[in-house]
């Protein structure tokens, strides 16, 4: 029986490998062409773009949500992770890691070194297993094979600290292979002789399936120096000096509760042991929780458990059968594998991030630079699954009560990109997404046209995008039920908007635009490698042209129906015609979670009459990118009227939204006998078309109230950055305190660039007192920010979601590397305007 499957294994490599080989083929057929052909280099290149870029970004640690998983950027395919606990007594399995939980006891657990091309090194102190855990991840040249090398350091005080390890793997969507002939489904399979008593040295998988072909996982013993517990087994099967395995099968949408299901399996060989032996405690602590596989089943989803005793390393090596053999990764080369990797990650930091003044001279910022970086893009994820949509309920306009929805799922669909918070927020968040991929700009612009290609693929007919990224059930069992569905009346800023404008605007900086990429000589050799990869399409903007025309009328859409169904009353109050007016859809009487800014106070009574200056400066973002888009793609005519909207919006956030009065932009809404008035709670709000650029720089008094509100100690300046709510404001630190004081990177960074922005534009206009004073409070903001979160850091070991505006201490969601991280494009400012 055996020796027939490995027959036909043998069989299936040699059939891939000669389908590989045709690709290739054809490939080099495409490219043998003796003349000077543009139109063909540009499709060659297109097409070697897209495979390359698809080859390096398929694996990697896309499970952000775990401390360490695996999996492919496919749906349904073969899915890995690490689970571990303490073995020294008989509490800890209770504790085992897998989730990374906000809750548990890490002093940290981080990237510090992460290139998703590349792979990296992730950082874990685990203070109750008394261990740190180092998880080195590399990647074959061509992206298709992938090894782990997994080191746990004990302690000082707990050398002899007892450890085990699970590593999971699992097959979903096994379909029916693609060889001819052969009628078995993909699968995958223990390759060791099966062996109740445990497996000494290293135990493998082997496997095949529709999108990797052929492949196998070793999971070795590591070296000769680790230490097993030597405790004499119980009953044979509970040998800790082994590596046990067991194997079951689970439906697709189910290998990510490996740690129930390795319980529930581990509960089973604990009852069993305890009707025979009456009492566990006959079992040294190490032997209690070994896997027994009680039933022999065969599936496709496979766990290996290990016992170590003190320090220990072992290796897990994915090898594909296509990767070529002088690239593929063992235990032998792994080793320089990582140290290669290690070196490339931090040269091209250095590469790419040259901290400015004070921050410069200091090894202290520059590791934590890299480490923002790396964590950062450890938060890098895969997504695919459907998710809750409410198509039916309207918003009641009168009622200020928060909604019952009721989803029904829509979909499939997929999502590639980063989060905010990989313990707390481990999905896609629109609103923070547009800050994620700011920084990622200087370093791996391509890396971020992928990311953007993924969200901007989820725009629907409507133009509607939901909120936040809700797919599969992994991803729903961690948001309670009441937020779980979506609705199409509900937007949020639209932050990728902003950021797809930098890209642009980086790609026509770096001078390649209007002038096709001519190939000086033709030949069939690649014209572009994956060491390129990072800056081809600022290289080669035409590639990032093409996608915008792709993507266009999508993005019209979008823009449209996010106009539309946000539009304030404007008749309706005596407002005039036609004003480029609106208001949040979905506010309750303590929440406009669509604003992104939740609790900041809003005018109370809620009324169908208010219009929200914030979402006024939204839709000038987007107008402007609108009219930069089209007039890269010379749609005059689109531009023009783009152009319109954001002369009007302009004109608007002056003439509805500015508060002479309070010297300060506010929300609008009308008193008991319908007159418009002007509701200002100062704070972030009141500075918003100062943070968005759409204050026109004639308006020298407007721009002088923004920098007197900021740099005021009384209202928003605090030693640690700018406070959301101002010290005056009755709401200052109430209820939930979300936006109502705490000091927020993203906002804080937009204050920077507005700053930096209208100093440049408008000082020669200022008197030396204002424009010294948006000096002043520009220096003295960056060094305040970056202080305070680089102490933080330092103390606590996590950037977080908030800083107290009192005393600077870190508050909210820890691990926050989603918009926090934009401290990082903060070091890199200029010191002085
Ligand atoms: C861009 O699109 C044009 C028209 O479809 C095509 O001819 C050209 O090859 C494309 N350029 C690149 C670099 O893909
Ligand atoms: C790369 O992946 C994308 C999306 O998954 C796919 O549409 C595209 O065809 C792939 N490109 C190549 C050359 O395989
Ligand atoms: C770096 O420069 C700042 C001032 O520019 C100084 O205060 C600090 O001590 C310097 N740090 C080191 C490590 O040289
Ligand atoms: C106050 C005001 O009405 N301003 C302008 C707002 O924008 C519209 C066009 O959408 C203009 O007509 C208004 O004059």
């Amino acid at each position: 029986m055996r020796v027939s499957i490995q027959f036909s294994s043998v069989l299936c490599l040699i059939l891939l490998f000669r389908y590989s080989l045709t690709e290739q083929f054809e490939f080099d057929v495409l490219a043998e062409n003796g003349e000077v052909d543009v139109a063909q280099f540009n499709s060659d290149l297109e097409h070697q773009y897209s495979k390359l870029s698809n080859d390096s970004l398929l694996w990697g640690p896309y499970r952000s949500a775990l401390y360490f998983g695996i999996r492919p950027r496919l749906p349904n395919s073969l899915i890995s992770g690490l689970m571990w606990y303490s073995a020294d007594g008989y509490d800890g399995v209770g504790r085992m890691r897998h989730f990374y939980e906000q809750g548990d006891n890490m002093r940290r657990a981080n990237w510090v070194s992460y290139d998703p091309r590349v792979g990296g090194r992730q950082v874990i102190e685990d203070e109750e297993c008394h261990i740190r855990i180092i998880i080195d991840f590399v990647k074959s040249d061509d992206g298709k094979s992938w090894a782990v090398k997994v080191r746990a350091q004990p302690h000082k005080g707990y050398e002899n600290v007892k450890t085990s390890f699970i590593w999971y793997s699992g097959l979903e969507g096994e379909k029916k292979s693609p060889i001819e002939g052969d009628t078995r489904t993909g699968y995958l399979q223990l390759d060791n002789p099966k062996s109740a008593l445990g497996y000494e040295g290293t135990v493998k998988l082997t496997g095949i399936s529709e999108e990797l072909g052929i492949f196998d996982i070793e999971i070795n013993d590591g070296p000769g120096t680790n230490r097993h517990p030597i405790s004499k087994p119980v009953t044979p099967d509970l040998d800790p000096t082994r590596a046990h395995h067991i194997s079951l099968r689970v439906p697709d949408d189910n290998v990510w509760k490996a740690r129930d299901i390795f319980v529930t399996m581990l509960q089973e060989s604990v009852k069993d042991l305890v009707e025979k032996y009456s009492t566990l405690n006959e079992f040294p602590p190490e032997q209690a929780f070994i896997i027994r596989d009680l039933n022999g089943f065969e599936g496709n989803l496979h766990f290996v458990q290990k016992i170590y005793q003190g320090a220990c390393e072992f290796d897990i090596i994915y090898t594909n059968a296509i990767t070529p053999a002088t690239e593929k990764i063992t235990s032998k080369n792994i080793n320089s594998k990582i140290k290669q990797v290690l070196t490339l990650i931090n040269e091209k930091f250095n590469q790419h991030f040259s901290l400015n003044k004070p921050f410069d001279n200091s090894s202290k910022f520059r590791k934590f630079g890299k480490e923002i970086l790396s964590g950062l893009l450890g938060g890098i994820s895969y997504f695919h699954g459907d998710h809750l949509v409410d198509r039916e309920t309207a918003f009641d306009e009168d009622s200020f009560e928060s909604h019952q929805l009721t989803g029904y799922p829509e979909g499939p669909h997929e999502l590639f990109t980063l989060v905010p918070s990989r313990p707390f927020f481990p999905r896609g968040f629109l609103w923070d997404e547009g800050f994620h991929l700011l920084p990622l700009l200087k370093y791996d612009s391509d890396l971020v046209m992928e990311i953007m290609k993924s969200w901007f693929s989820l725009i629907d007919d409507d133009g509607w995008i939901a909120r936040e990224q809700i797919l599969g059930p992994e991803s729903r069992s961690r948001v309670p039920e009441q937020f779980q569905v979506q609705s199409p009346e509900i937007v949020n800023p639209p932050t990728l908007m902003l950021a797809f404008t930098y890209l642009l605007e980086s790609a026509k900086s770096a001078g390649n635009y209007g002038n096709v990429n001519e190939p000086l000589f033709y030949s069939d050799e690649a014209i572009i490698t994956h060491k390129d990869l990072g800056s081809v399409i600022l290289n080669n903007p035409e590639l990032l042209t093409n996608y915008t025309k792709e993507i266009y009328p999508r993005l019209k859409t979008h823009y449209e129906w996010f106009r539309r169904t946000q539009k304030g009353y404007v008749e309706e109050f005596g407002r005039g015609a036609n004003l480029e007016a609106y208001r949040w859809r979905g506010r309750t009487i303590t929440h406009c979670l669509a604003s992104g800014i939740d609790d900041y106070p809003r005018p109370n009574p809620a009324d169908v009459a208010e219009l929200n200056v914030d979402l006024l400066s939204w839709i000038g973002v987007m107008s402007r990118s609108m009219k930069l888009i089209a007039q890269l793609l010379k749609h005059d005519e689109d531009a023009e009227i783009f152009a319109q909207h954001e002369d009007n919006v302009v004109d608007n956030l002056s003439k509805l939204h500015w508060s002479d009065e309070e010297k300060a932009y506010c929300d609008v809404t009308v008193d008991e006998d319908d007159e418009n008035i002007k509701v200002c709670h100062k704070g972030y709000l009141s500075l918003f078309p100062f943070l968005t650029k759409l204050i026109h720089i004639e308006e020298l008094d407007k721009l002088e109230a923004m920098v007197d509100l900021i740099s005021d100690p009384e209202e928003l300046w605090s030693d640690y950055g700018i406070r959301s709510l101002s010290k005056s404001n009755q709401f200052y630190r109430t209820e939930e305190n979300y936006w109502r004081s705490p000091i927020w990177l993203n906002i804080n960074y937009l204050i920077l660039e507005g700053l930096q922005h209208y100093y440049d534009v408008a000082h020669i206009r200022m008197n030396s007192d204002i424009s010294n004073k948006f000096k002043r409070v520009y220096k003295d903001l960056r060094l305040n920010l970056v202080n305070n979160v680089v102490e933080q850091w330092e103390n606590t070991g996590y950037v977080w979601e908030q800083y107290d505006d009192e005393t600077g201490n870190a508050k909210g969601a820890k691990n926050f590397l989603g918009w926090t991280s934009t401290i990082l494009l903060i070091m890199n400012m200029a010191e002085e305007l």
